[in-house]
């Protein structure tokens, strides 16, 4: 069966996600696209011979949308996931679920309504080759009980639309989820450390930020998130247990030597870094969305990143140490894909 995708949000994402579709991913294709700026919708329906529709509703409700993926801006997310899930259609919608934890609750209540998934989450680190190879090591006890991860997510640079809460909504949150989905626990507690800023940075921006999380097990987590860093998109993750460690492998690239010296390029930009953890991302999706159902992160991973993520920037303001207060899993998430 051929899976008829609608795409709402034309973006950067949007459109790498369409291309995707149309020319990686197995079992897909994408018959409709919708952005708020038309021209951009149309100028990515031509790329897949796909047709213009004028907002999310018409697209989820077309007959010729059998699926929907949702790459709009954030806070548009919500509204186009509830309706896709209000008309039993498989979606898949990029981080964030939605913009609040309230909001991510409505989607929750919707699926579980429904009465099976239909929601996979855009955490597309739990696809990567590197972490899913980091998460069979400490799940078989190759480091033994882990207590400690180190992160660093560093980008060379942001617009200057980038605001201080984005280090963590937009940026963390990806360690946020990798680091819950790799331990198996939930992150309890928040802090944020704030370093001297870097002079390469918007007046307005506090850049570095040190995130400290505590999980419900007492592992510790520190999160360096530095977004002008200049020198390249840098992703690093260690996990330390009782009987060894654990690191997230940088991509293979060529070793050059030369003038004295040997090494690798840094990659520039994200897309490129995850670029496999994408395709095998959507294609999981494909193959769910096409017997009607959900893979990967679910709705209560965007829950609980977005209670982390509130948390986070409630310390940041405070200095102090704040719950999140992620209620617990219910039994309709139970985990049933090994590995995911
Ligand atoms: P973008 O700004 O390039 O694209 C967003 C598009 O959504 C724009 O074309 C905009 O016109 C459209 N849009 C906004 N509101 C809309 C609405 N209500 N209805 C229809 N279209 C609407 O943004 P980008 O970088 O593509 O990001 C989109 C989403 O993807 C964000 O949620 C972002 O967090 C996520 N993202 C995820 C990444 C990942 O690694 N998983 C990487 C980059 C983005
Ligand atoms: P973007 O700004 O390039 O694209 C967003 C697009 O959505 C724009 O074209 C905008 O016009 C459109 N849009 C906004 N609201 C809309 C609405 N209500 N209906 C239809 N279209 C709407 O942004 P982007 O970089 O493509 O990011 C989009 C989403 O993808 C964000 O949620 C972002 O966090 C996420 N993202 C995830 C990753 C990742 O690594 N998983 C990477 C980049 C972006
Ligand atoms: C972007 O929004 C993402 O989600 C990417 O994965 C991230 O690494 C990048 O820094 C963000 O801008």
């Amino acid at each position: 069966m051929t899976v008829n995708v609608g795409v709402i949000g034309a973006g950067m994402i949007g459109a790498d996600h369409t291309r995707r579709l149309g020319t990686v991913v197995s079992g897909a294709r994408v018959t409709a696209v919708t952005d708020i700026d038309a021209d951009r919708a149309a100028a990515l329906a031509a790329t897949a011979g796909a047709r213009v529709l004028p907002g999310d509703l018409e697209l989820i409700g077309a007959d010729d949308v059998d699926a929907v993926l949702v790459a709009s801006w954030g806070p548009a997310h919500a509204r186009s996931v509830l309706a896709a899930v209000e008309a039993g259609k498989p979606v898949f919608c990029e981080k964030p679920l939605a913009t609040t934890a309230e909001d991510c609750l409505r989607v929750v209540e919707a699926e579980q309504r429904h009465g099976s998934r239909l929601v996979q989450v855009g955490f597309m680190r739990r696809y990567d080759a590197g972490y899913r190879e980091m998460k069979r090591i400490i799940d078989e006890g190759g480091i033994g009980a882990p207590l400690m991860v180190h992160c660093a997510h560093r980008n060379p640079s942001v617009p200057e639309s980038y605001h201080s809460a984005m280090a963590t909504h937009d940026t963390a949150v990806h360690e946020i989820d990798a680091v819950r989905w790799l331990l198996s626990d939930e992150i309890v507690s928040a802090q944020v450390l704030t370093p001297r800023r870097t002079s390469h940075r918007f007046e307005h921006l506090q850049d570095p930020q040190i995130m400290l999380f505590e999980t419900a097990g007492g592992a510790r987590i520190d999160v360096e998130v530095f977004v002008n860093c200049r020198y390249g998109y840098d992703i690093r993750c260690e996990a330390v247990g009782e009987t060894g460690t654990v690191s997230l492998p940088d991509p293979a690239r060529p070793v050059v030597r030369g003038g004295g010296r040997a090494g690798t390029a840094v990659l520039q930009d994200w897309k490129k870094r995850f670029a496999a953890a994408y395709d095998d991302e959507i294609q999981d999706w494909v193959a769910a969305a096409a017997t009607g159902g959900a893979a990967g992160p679910d709705a209560w991973d965007g829950y609980a990143a977005a209670m982390i993520c509130d948390a986070t920037v409630e310390a940041l303001g405070s200095g102090g140490v704040v719950a999140t207060g992620v209620k617990d899993r219910p039994a309709f998430y139970a985990r049933e894909e090994a590995g995911r």
